[in-house]
């Protein structure tokens, strides 16, 4: 089963935990126990109905102050795909929290109440997930119980959103919802009859479609390597495939050491796989001419790809620890995917308003990157205290 990411974002109260809420229970993800695990909080809680927020919001203080805190991952299977929703708390204050959704997603749900519109935190939010390369998303324009189901209301909402995505180059669709009410989520209502476009189910749907990545530029993680010792300088490699395709017979170069090596069998979960393979982790039985070249964090790439190993990196970074920093190069443990490596970070010039700066480091050990763009994840980085682990910012490397 394929896991696919989706972060549920939007303004303070604009209902994201109860529509998480509701789809849970419309999808039969939520089971009887549960259901009255969410009864028993609402009592306690003094509300006067089920408040279906709390199948999200379960922190004492989340029930007490009826407001997300901390992100919670609820999951959704449908045939093939296990799609993870990321309740994302809508305070400003927490936003840390929002980002490290953002930037570990490919889906995004943007959840606005159609009676305060767009406001300057919807904005920022857009502007959130231009950074973080989220393209194409999904905004429920939610509470259309509040107006009626008034088509002409979500119109107006909907053209305005329209028009500030497509300034950001943000593919959008806007549907009407309404979490409470349990309206266009799974199925279709009489109340909204006027709506033939899709329900949010549909649009997840369609978001989380298999991409077929093997035409491209193949990138294969080192992830973990097991002897050799057997069959001169064979190596069991296990790893993650990003990009392309993996056939027996190719050969693919170690970027890192620049020694080719020649792809022997692929196998996921111990069994034979073909060559086309869904992205994710993978086992690859590899030779080369010497032993024991491969290590943790290398990168196979297709043979003649362009792709350096660089300690000298630069890109843009989301400070996440803004108002706190008295000095702009700061020492950092930097992570990639599975890498993770002690640098120097110096922070330069702001990018926007959006406490976004660029940044240089200088890494202790050389990484491998594409050159001329490559996928996301290779450039993603997430900078942390060495001492704490505390998250200090995310950014994507130029
Ligand atoms: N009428 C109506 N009320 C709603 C709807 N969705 C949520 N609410 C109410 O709006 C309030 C906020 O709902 P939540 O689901 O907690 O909103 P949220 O966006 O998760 O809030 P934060 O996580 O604190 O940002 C609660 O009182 C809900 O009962 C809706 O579709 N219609
Ligand atoms: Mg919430």
């Amino acid at each position: 089963m394929v896991l696919r990411k989706a972060a549920i974002i939007g303004n303070v109260d604009n209902g994201k935990s109860t529509l998480i809420g509701q789809l849970l229970r419309q999808t039969g993800e939520l089971k009887s126990d549960q259901i009255h695990k969410v009864e028993r909080l609402s009592q306690l809680g003094g509300r006067s109905f089920t408040d279906l927020s709390l199948c999200t919001d379960g922190l004492e203080t989340e029930v007490k102050e009826a407001k997300t805190i901390d992100i919670s991952f609820k999951f959704i299977d449908t045939p093939g795909v296990r799609i993870q929703l990321a309740d994302c708390p809508g305070h400003l204050e927490y936003f840390t929290k929002t980002a490290s959704a953002l930037s570990n997603s490919e889906v995004l749900v943007l959840v606005l109440d159609i009676n305060s519109g767009i406001t300057a935190q919807t904005s920022f939010l857009l502007k959130m997930a231009k950074f973080f390369e989220l393209n194409s998303i999904i905004v429920c324009v939610n509470k259309m119980d509040t107006v009626g189901f008034c088509a002409a209301t979500f119109e107006k909402v909907a053209s305005a959103i329209k028009e500030i995505s497509e300034g950001l180059e943000i593919k959008c669709k806007v549907i009407p919802t309404s979490g409470k009410t349990g309206e266009n989520l799974v199925g279709r209502t009489e109340k909204l009859v006027w709506w033939k476009g899709e329900t949010l189910m549909d649009c997840l749907e369609k978001q989380i479609e298999i991409e077929d990545k093997s035409e491209e530029d193949t990138w294969l993680g080192v992830q973990n390597v097991f002897g050799g010792s057997f069959s001169g300088a064979s190596e069991q490699v296990q790893g993650f495939l990003l990009s392309g395709a993996l056939r027996p017979g190719d050969f693919l170069q170690n970027r890192q050491t620049d020694c080719s090596v020649e792809i022997k069998s692929v196998t996921r979960w111990g069994k034979n796989v073909p060559f086309r393979i869904e992205t994710g982790l993978v086992e690859v039985r590899v030779e080369s001419k010497k032993a024991g070249q491969l290590r943790r964090g290398d990168w196979l790439v297709a043979e003649k790809k362009k792709a350096d190993p660089r300690c000298k990196i630069k890109g843009v970074f989301l400070d996440l620890d803004v108002g706190n920093r008295s000095q702009l190069t700061v020492p950092v443990r930097l992570c990639r995917l599975f890498q993770s490596e002690m640098a120097e970070l110096r922070l330069l010039e702001s990018e926007s308003d959006l406490s976004l700066r660029r940044f240089e480091a200088t890494l202790r050990h050389p990484w491998v990157f594409p050159d001329g763009g490559g996928p996301r994840e290779l450039r993603r980085i997430v900078a942390t205290d060495p001492k704490t682990g505390t998250p200090l910012g995310v950014g994507f490397v130029d």
